[in-house]
């Protein structure tokens, strides 16, 4: 039976624990309709089907009462994750939001960096790990939400290592240079726990791509069109905007009470035009600088005074947070400061409502709302302006919109403005005020039928598919994975073998990428290895490295084993001496070092190797995002310099090289074979220069890439450190 578990922070329930009795209240929100809609058409669609929902029941329940708390939610499909007070106190109000909301918010200044909400948010993460893995079984989906359970998909993963896991961020994820004010090992943890995800899910597609770009930057994790590698693990990282219940909303709005309310509305305020905001009560969502815009435009424009009246609906929210505090005070006194300052005994011109509102007296409010002025300073995505449209069924309203918002990306037909500008603000009131009805149709349609399309059943169709999409990827990529049973056959094959031929690169397959290249001298455990391989026959092994001669030969040439320099250039069989596998004049490289060598000064860090027959620009030290910048435009200068000489360019890991063309580790390889005609072939690389090498076998080799699953490669190792003991496997299987 297919079973989604929805995780997240609060349960669409409260509970509360009253003196006699528990109450249970339902809870609304964009989340929590976007999820029963979708829900609700998956159990139309799949008999069978099951949701259940995982999180904190909004208050704290005694020991006694828990019990018959989880009955009453178990009835409604949920599991509770409860939560003492002093743990709601330090994960909820301390580091979720006096953390990590200012933070990625960009309200740098609010942030507290207390250790001891770090180390309560790490806590209610496991808690909340071990309630879902307590009700764990084999075929469940497992949907994660939000900012605060950043570190719950690793921990699943962990105990889960198949788990169909998602995750998605409601809010924005900050740029590189606000993220990295974490300190260092919470914000490794933050990475690394989002990334336990199959799929990680954002709003708008840069806050995708700061995430990659962090990921990348802190973690040193690369990615390929949101694809990144962990190991042979495959994750994604991709864009999802959530959407509103267009159905519901436009049904409401035709519905008979909503039109009777709206007609009551307007009668209540004087027939004035009516400017509507909605929000939490919360500092991102602008609200100050809203009214700071309302009263601009109402002295800027008194033709209309007594016209218009403005209606701010809040939501308390957050009240034990200080700052929601400073800011409700501030927002009473700006209140009343306009009110005093133009209202007149018949008209109020800011009507402040701070109360949440059921459905339909919110429908109502949008139906009759001749403007939205919505403009939060950031805002993850914002759907009161989505709302706002999906209500107004005959494509009338002029909505203004902060570009800060993520909706802004999918609405530029709105009047967009940018909230810290009050002039920008006040111009837009009057021009939305102003506006025909013909134009309000013109600029509404577009956005209604994106809405439409893309409702909020709609986003998690998609995210679904996406996530069973990754899934199947990984399982192609998986199947490619060196298990127990395909190492058998392997060393079986090897043992069996009269002519085997074995191909191993050097650094990042047999010793691990070291910081620089002098430091990965081989260890004795590897020299060892390697005599024991060589010692069956000479011939039959071959290191292939990058590297120059001189170094392969003092490192290696004690153990026995051929050695292939410089991708290929020289060849060197066990007791002979080295020869070219391509005659070549040295010439150009007069032509090329200078080239290369004014990247060594310009990149920091990056160094220049000349070797016999290449030179190579290094930039592991460098900064990550210059040095691969810096790189391609080293390999375009090169290629186009290169073009009419028999050179050729290759970008490897973190190394551009210049050498003759026709010289690769695949052309090397290609040889021996032929020479040898090998009934066993294993070639072992992490490179992109190894993937050369994987081409130029013969189908039956065993092609086996270490690392990240992007490779032609027949198979995968998950690291450099299977490598010696897939190696050991054929020696013992030898023996035996
Ligand atoms: P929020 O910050 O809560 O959500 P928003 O997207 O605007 O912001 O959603 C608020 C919801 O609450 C809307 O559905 C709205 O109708 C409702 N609401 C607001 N005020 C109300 C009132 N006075 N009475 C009744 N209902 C009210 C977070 C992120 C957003 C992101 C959402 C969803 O901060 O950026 O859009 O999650 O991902």
């Amino acid at each position: 039976m297919p079973r989604l578990i929805i995780v997240s922070n609060r349960l669409p329930f409260t509970l509360h624990e009253g003196e006699a009795e528990l109450e249970c209240k339902p809870s609304s929100g964009g989340l929590i309709t976007a999820f029963g809609a979708y829900v609700e058409q998956r159990r139309e669609q799949e008999p069978g089907f099951e949701s259940i929902w995982v999180g904190w029941p909004g208050s704290e329940i005694s020991d006694a009462a828990r019990e018959r708390a989880s009955e009453l939610l178990k009835q409604r499909g949920a599991l509770p994750v409860f939560l003492s007070r002093e743990e709601s106190d330090d994960f909820y109000y301390g580091f979720c939001n006096r953390t990590l909301w200012p933070l990625f918010h960009y309200f740098s200044s609010y942030v507290d960096y207390e250790p001891k909400y770090w180390d309560t948010y790490v806590r209610v993460n496991q808690s909340f790990c071990g309630v879902v893995s307590s009700l764990l079984q084999p075929g469940d989906t497992v949907w994660v939400q939000d900012y605060q359970l950043l570190l719950l998909p690793a921990l699943l993963r962990e105990r889960h290592p198949g788990l169909q896991l998602g995750f998605f961020l409601h809010t924005p994820f900050p740029s590189y240079e606000v993220f990295r004010l974490l300190p260092t090992p919470w914000k490794r943890e933050i990475l690394r726990g989002m990334l336990g995800a199959d799929l990680i899910g954002f709003h708008v597609h840069e806050y995708t791509q700061y995430f990659l770009h962090s990921v990348q930057r802190i973690l040193g994790l690369e990615h390929r069109l949101g694809q990144i590698a962990i190991g042979a693990e495959l994750r994604r990282a991709d864009t999802f905007p959530l959407g509103v219940d267009f159905a519901k909303f436009e049904q409401l709005a035709a519905s008979d009470r909503v039109r009777q309310r709206r007609a009551q509305i307007a009668e209540e305020l004087g027939q004035r035009k009516i400017v509507l905001s909605v929000d939490r009560l919360d500092y991102t969502k602008g609200i100050e600088s809203r009214l700071r815009g309302y009263e601009l435009f109402l002295e800027r424009f008194p033709e209309w005074h007594d016209k218009v009246v403005f209606v701010p609906l809040v939501v308390p929210s957050r009240a034990e947070v200080p700052e929601y505090e400073q800011l409700k005070r501030a927002l009473d006194e700006r209140v009343g400061e306009i009110n005093g300052r133009f209202g007149t005994l018949g008209w109020v011109p800011v009507v402040y409502q701070y109360r949440a509102v059921d459905q339909e007296e919110l429908v109502a409010l949008y139906v009759a709302a001749d403007a939205g002025l919505i403009t939060p300073l950031r805002d993850g995505m914002n759907l009161v302006a989505k709302e706002y449209l999906a209500s107004k069924s005959d494509g009338s309203g002029a909505l203004i919109l902060s570009e800060m918002a993520g909706a802004s990306r999918e609405m530029a037909e709105a009047i967009l403005i940018n909230p810290n500008h009050w002039d920008e603000i006040a111009e837009a009131l009057n021009q939305a005020l102003s506006m025909s009805a013909e134009e309000q149709r013109l600029r509404n349609t577009p956005i209604r039928e994106r809405l439409r399309a893309y409702d909020s059943r709609r986003w998690a169709v998609h995210f679904m598919s996406s996530l069973g999409k990754v899934k199947e990827q990984q399982r192609r990529l998986g199947s490619k994975l060196l298990n127990r049973e395909l190492r058998g056959a392997l060393s079986r094959a090897y043992r069996a073998a009269q002519r085997p031929l074995l191909l191993l690169d050097y650094d990042g397959t047999l010793v691990p990428i070291a910081p620089e290249p002098r430091l990965a001298a081989p260890d004795q455990e590897l020299t060892e290895l390697l005599r024991r391989l060589a010692s069956r026959s000479a011939r039959s092994v071959f290191i292939i490295s990058g590297r120059e001669r001189g170094t392969l030969e003092r490192w290696l040439g004690p153990t026995r084993v051929g050695l292939i320099a410089e991708h290929g250039a020289w060849l060197r069989e066990s007791g002979e001496d080295w020869r070219l596998s391509k005659p070549q004049s040295p010439e150009w490289k007069a032509q090329i070092v200078p080239i290369m060598g004014a990247y060594v000064s310009q990149v920091a860090g990056s160094l220049l190797e000349e070797k016999d027959q290449s030179v190579a620009w290094h930039y592991r030290r460098s900064d990550p995002e210059l040095g691969a910048q810096r790189a391609k435009e080293l390999a375009d200068e090169l290629t186009q310099f290169t073009a009419n000489l028999d050179l050729q360019v290759l970008e490897g890991k973190k190394v551009i090289e210049v050498r003759v063309a026709g010289v690769n580790k695949g052309a090397a390889a290609a040889v021996l074979v032929l020479e040898r005609e090998p009934d066993f072939v294993l070639a072992i690389g992490d490179d992109q220069t190894d993937e050369d090498l994987f081409r130029s076998l013969p189908a039956s080799a065993y092609s086996v890439h270490v690392g990240a699953p992007f490779t032609v490669a027949r198979f995968n190792l998950h690291e450099q450190k299977d490598v010696r003991p897939l190696l050991s496997e054929l020696l013992e299987e030898e023996r035996t």
